[in-house]
């Protein structure tokens, strides 16, 4: 191999290490039994084991268009943005999202509030350490709604961050109780992720390389 070709080799190396990232993590809710603790079920649980765990207090609840006519405690929403589960906080005192490997460049959700509230990111477990970023919730969650076909929670915001740093935890303390949140994002500021980067099709990859072979050759 000529010096040439190791250059060009290292070259279109470089250009991949650049298009690829990891994706953003998105926790929809989906496969949790209405009124039942989210807990650990994305912490080796029944879900995808992320290491991320919730506080006790944490439920998730399920659409009440999915049960037949008062067949339940269940969720007065609609549109939620994966249907048909979503998560809220009973206890304002006790609404912690702790991830243990940590995450970063972004966090972001979508949420359905009949209150005013903030959630807090934080870069030690428990809502404690360097505060990394605050999220204000507004009252919306009847804005230009319809239903599906009912929910008095209806209408769902996208909100996100982005920050510096390594954030391991997250304080809805201040959004609990009156506050719905579906599709927790970690890694982007856009509630459910970035769209997944497209690689160069490997033709236009080769014409890049040959671009740049011929310009060293001048
Ligand atoms: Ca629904
Ligand atoms: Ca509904
Ligand atoms: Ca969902």
């Amino acid at each position: 191999m000529s010096i040439t070709s190791r250059l060009i080799v290292s070259t279109a190396l470089a250009f991949a290490t650049t298009i690829s990232y990891a994706a953003p993590i998105v926790l929809t809710f989906e496969g949790i039994a209405n009124n039942t603790a989210v807990g650990n079920f994305y912490n080796g649980g029944a879900g995808i084991n992320y290491g991320i765990s919730f506080s006790p207090d944490t439920l998730a609840l399920i659409d009440q268009d999915k049960f037949a006519p008062g067949g339940g405690d269940a969720g007065n929403f609609a549109n939620e943005p994966s249907p048909d589960t979503i998560m809220f906080f009973l206890n304002s005192n006790n609404a912690i999202l702790n991830y243990s490997a940590g995450f970063e460049d972004g966090f972001s959700f979508f949420y359905s509030s009949a209150t005013r509230g903030s959630v807090t990111v934080w870069d030690g477990l428990n809502g404690t350490g360097k505060l990394l970023g605050t999220l204000s919730l507004s009252v919306q969650n009847t804005l230009n709604c319809v239903g599906d076909p009912t929910g008095e929670f209806c209408n769902w915001t996208p909100l996100g961050i982005t920050f510096d740093g390594r954030a391991r935890s997250i304080n809805f303390g201040g959004a609990a109780d009156q506050t719905g949140f579906d599709d927790i994002t970690f890694g982007s500021e856009i509630a459910g992720g970035k769209p997944k980067p497209v690689p160069l099709p490997a033709t236009a990859a080769l014409v890049v390389v040959g671009l740049l072979a011929l310009r060293r050759k001048n």
